[in-house]
């Protein structure tokens, strides 16, 4: 092995980075809402607009492969479960004109509900459609009285024709509780579901014609792309090469479209298109 490979293989690291309000995360819904610390709030609602049930206060979103996970925050102790209770509005086509205008704002058409841990379908104009399949949500703590309480929802819920319902990638959520005069909600949050970015793995330096850095385990809906700085490498200072490629599944190549130079070292980029 020549000086030049050790330098490239020496000098190329990859970092993932997520797209915005896509936090891929296991979550424990055990109450214990240590787990929520590094998670960025999607939301939060103003003190005492409700004085009659869940004064809502504060929204975290987060998911894995298998579950949709929600930390929500309340100003006030109270018992979310025993009624007013929260509801949750899933408007799954981001469609204001499809599903269940919830107090008739006209901000969401929610094709799909939760209020505590149960599902329901939704439809133009009909609160409750009727039933959602194995969608039973984890919650806790449950049917107590709390400031904070951690949701799991499956992501293999379905309707009763076994369509899922978390068809897409993106959906947006509203938060509200049983209407009252002041029909407390908390802002509608678009979301996307992320997706693990495995920590790519770099194969053998190629010399063909260029010299290229290969991801052996790219992955599907995943961008790599070619950065480059001084050759004792910084943390801020980084310059795009320009190169990006999707992943496949398999290894893909990257390389420096103005020619590898050893003047310079190299970082891939990973994030979830
Ligand atoms: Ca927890
Ligand atoms: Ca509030
Ligand atoms: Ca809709
Ligand atoms: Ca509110």
């Amino acid at each position: 092995m020549n000086l030049k490979q050790v330098l490239v293989i020496g000098a190329v690291w990859v970092f993932a980075v997520n797209a915005s309000q896509a936090v891929y995360k296991n979550i424990v819904v055990d109450g214990d809402f240590s787990d929520w610390a590094d998670v960025p709030v999607a939301a939060t609602d103003e003190a005492g607009d409700n004085d009659v049930g869940p004064d809502l206060a504060m929204l975290k979103i987060a998911n894995d492969e298998t579950n949709l996970y929600l930390y929500i925050a309340y100003y006030a102790e109270v018992n979310p479960n025993a009624g007013p209770s929260v509801y949750l509005g899933f408007d799954t086509d981001q469609n204001k004109e499809t599903g269940f205008d919830v107090f008739g704002l006209g901000v969401i058409g929610s094709e799909v509900g939760w209020v505590n841990d149960y599902p329901f379908k939704q439809n133009n104009g009909v609160f409750n459609d009727g039933s959602i399949l194995d969608g039973a949500a984890a919650i806790a703590p449950f049917n107590t009285m709390t400031f904070e309480q951690e949701y799991a929802i499956p992501l293999s819920a379905t309707y009763t024709d076994s369509e899922p319902v978390f068809s897409g990638k993106s959906f947006d959520l509203m938060v509200y509780t049983d209407p009252t005069g002041t029909n407390e909600h908390m802002d509608v949050v678009s979301y996307t579901l992320a997706k693990h970015v495995e920590e790519a793995e770099f194969g053998k330096i190629t010399l063909t014609s260029v010299v290229a850095m290969q991801v052996t385990n790219s992955q599907e809906g995943v961008l790599y792309s070619l950065e480059y700085n001084a050759a004792f490498p910084e943390e801020t200072n980084w310059v795009s090469s320009g190169f990006t490629v999707e992943g496949n599944g398999e290894g893909v190549y990257l390389y420096d479209p103005a020619g590898y130079s050893t003047a310079k070292v190299y970082r891939v980029m990973s994030w979830q298109k």
